[in-house]
Order: structure tokens, then C-alpha cells, then sequence
């Protein structure tokens, strides 16, 4: 029998991954919630629709009431100046651990990122122990979400599967993500996983198909019992028929890519 949750909040269900993950967790919950700072249309009678800024406290709070659990996505997903970031991905990841104390939500999957550990190079290979190496204001903030679900874990027992999503997207788009691709439906299978195996605790797994190459080790995350299944062989071809990169050029050095070389920000 299919297991079902009797509501899952997804934040940030307007985005790319949003979209895509609406249909499919509406196959895991009696109710959808869905919500985002942009505007949305609920899909059926399944899903509710609750608009909210991640950055107001009392919008939050009222997000959370009657939350099985929670896949959180909502927030700035590039690099980019410090202050969209703050409220977002600071405050809004705050302002959500805090509603799920209060409200008594057991489980969150938090869409953690590669660019927490960004500055690692592409010839080293990591686990989650190795220590965050972030490569700019959205990787710290990624770093910051990871800690505060260890907190919320350490202190008041709420679990959080953390998923460093490498790059998940319909295809890899270039020489960089023939490593750090991430299906749609391996991005699935592992939501799923984290949202049922019991006891998770507090788990950091990196988000990567079964590509040929690889820089995460997931042994720290065998509890989730997740195997990916695809990979970006089919796409090899296609992407490295681009002209060259050079060598020198952090696409081609850093897990984090180009990301390690954004900024700096200037304050407005
Ligand atoms: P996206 O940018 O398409 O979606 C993010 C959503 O969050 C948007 O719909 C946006 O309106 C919403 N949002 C932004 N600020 C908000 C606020 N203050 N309050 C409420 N909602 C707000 O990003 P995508 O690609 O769908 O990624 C989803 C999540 O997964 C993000 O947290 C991202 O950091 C993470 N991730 C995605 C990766 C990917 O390859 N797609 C890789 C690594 C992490
Ligand atoms: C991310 O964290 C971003 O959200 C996504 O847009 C991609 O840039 C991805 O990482 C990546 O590193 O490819």
C-alpha cells in the first residue's frame, strides 16, 4: 500500500523544482499545501494554496498549522547580494523551524546545495563530515538552514533530511553537471525517502545521480535505503560537443563552479 502523509507543506512550489514536485507529492499526502512569494493556482481540490514571504514571522506561522511535514525549497536559489538572502534563506529558514516547533511538525527535507561545500575542488572527494566549504552569500545561507535543522534536531527532536542538490534540472547543461546532475525522478525517490524511513535524525545526503563521475560520498546516508538510478551518460556527447572550456576557468576546478567566482556585492 501506498504510504501517505495527511499534509505536506512545499515552499517555494512557483519555482523550477516546485513545479515539478507538485504532481508528485500529491502522490505522498492526503492534502498538498503549496505556497511561494509568487503568485500560484491550486492544480485541484488536493492542494491548497497559501501565498507567503518566507521573511514575515506571522505569515510563517500561520503556514506551518496542520503540517505533516514539510519539503522547503522557497527561497533565493542563486548567488546574489546579501540582503534577499537574509530575509529568505536566513530569516525565512529561522521563522520556518521555529513555526514547526510551535505547531508540532516532525520532519522537514530541507533543499540544502552543493554550494555549501562549493569550494571543495572537483579532484577531491567529500562526505558530510568533511567540514561546509561555502562559496559565496547563498552557500552560507545553505550552511545556515543545515545548522539550524541540527539545532531544531538537537534541541527539540524535529528531524530534517538535508539534500545537497547538485544540479537538478531536465538535463545537464553543461561539462560541470555531467557530475553534479540530478534527475527529476532521482530528486523524487529521495524526497520520498526522507520524508518516510523512520528515524533520520538528522541526515546530510548529497543529491547526485548515478553519473560516471562523481565528488559526493552518500555511506553517511544508507539509512535512507536511496539508490539513484539515472545517470548523465546520454547527455555526455551532446554537452561536450560546446566549444572547450579552459582548463583554468572554476567550472572546470570547483564542485561549486561558477558560483565560487560571483561578487563581490556592493552594499546599495
Ligand atoms: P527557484 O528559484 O526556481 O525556486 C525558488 C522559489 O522560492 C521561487 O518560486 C521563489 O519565488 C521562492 N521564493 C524566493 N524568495 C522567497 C521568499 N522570501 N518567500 C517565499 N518564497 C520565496 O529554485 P529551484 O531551482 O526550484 O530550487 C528549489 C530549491 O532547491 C531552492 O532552495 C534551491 O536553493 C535548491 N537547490 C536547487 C538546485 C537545482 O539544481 N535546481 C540545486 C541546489 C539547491
Ligand atoms: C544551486 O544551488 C542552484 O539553486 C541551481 O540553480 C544551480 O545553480 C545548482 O546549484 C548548480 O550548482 O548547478
Amino acid at each position: 500500500m501506498t504510504q501517505k502523509l495527511p499534509r505536506i507543506l512545499l515552499t517555494g512550489a512557483a519555482g523550477g523544482l516546485g513545479k515539478v514536485l507538485r504532481p508528485r507529492l500529491a502522490a505522498m499526502c492526503e492534502r498538498l499545501r503549496v505556497s511561494d512569494v509568487a503568485a500560484m493556482d491550486a492544480a485541484g481540490a488536493q492542494e491548497e494554496v497559501v501565498p507567503c514571504d518566507l521573511g514575515l514571522w506571522s505569515a510563517v506561522e500561520a503556514l506551518l498549522r496542520d503540517v505533516s511535514a514539510v519539503v522547503h525549497l522557497g527561497g533565493v536559489s542563486v548567488e546574489g547580494p546579501f540582503e534577499p538572502i537574509l530575509n529568505a534563506n536566513i530569516v525565512g529558514v529561522h521563522h520556518l523551524y521555529e513555526a514547526a516547533r510551535i505547531h508540532g511538525t516532525r520532519r522537514i527535507v530541507f533543499a540544502s546545495s552543493n554550494h555549501a561545500v562549493g569550494f571543495y575542488r572537483q579532484s577531491d572527494r567529500i562526505d558530510a563530515r568533511a567540514p561546509t566549504r561555502p562559496d559565496g552569500n547563498y552557500g552560507l545561507s545553505k550552511v545556515w538552514g543545515e545548522q539550524v535543522s541540527r539545532f531544531y534536531f538537537d534541541r527539540y527532536g524535529i528531524e530534517t533530511v538535508c539534500i545537497r542538490i547538485g544540479s537538478s534540472f531536465p538535463k545537464p547543461a553543461d561539462r560541470r553537471m555531467l557530475a553534479s546532475w540530478l534527475s527529476y525522478d532521482d530528486l523524487t525517490a529521495l524526497i520520498r525517502a526522507s520524508l518516510f524511513t523512520p528515524d533520520v535524525g538528522h541526515t546530510i545526503v548529497f543529491g547526485a545521480s548515478a553519473n560516471r563521475d562523481t565528488w559526493w560520498d552518500n555511506r553517511l546516508a544508507t539509512q535512507l535505503g536511496w539508490t539513484p538510478k539515472d545517470t548523465s551518460e546520454p547527455w555526455r556527447a551532446e554537452v561536450e560537443s560546446a566549444p572547450p572550456v579552459a582548463a583554468d576557468d572554476p567550472m572546470m576546478i570547483y564542485q561549486g563552479g561558477r558560483f565560487t567566482a560571483h561578487g563581490p556585492f556592493d552594499k546599495a
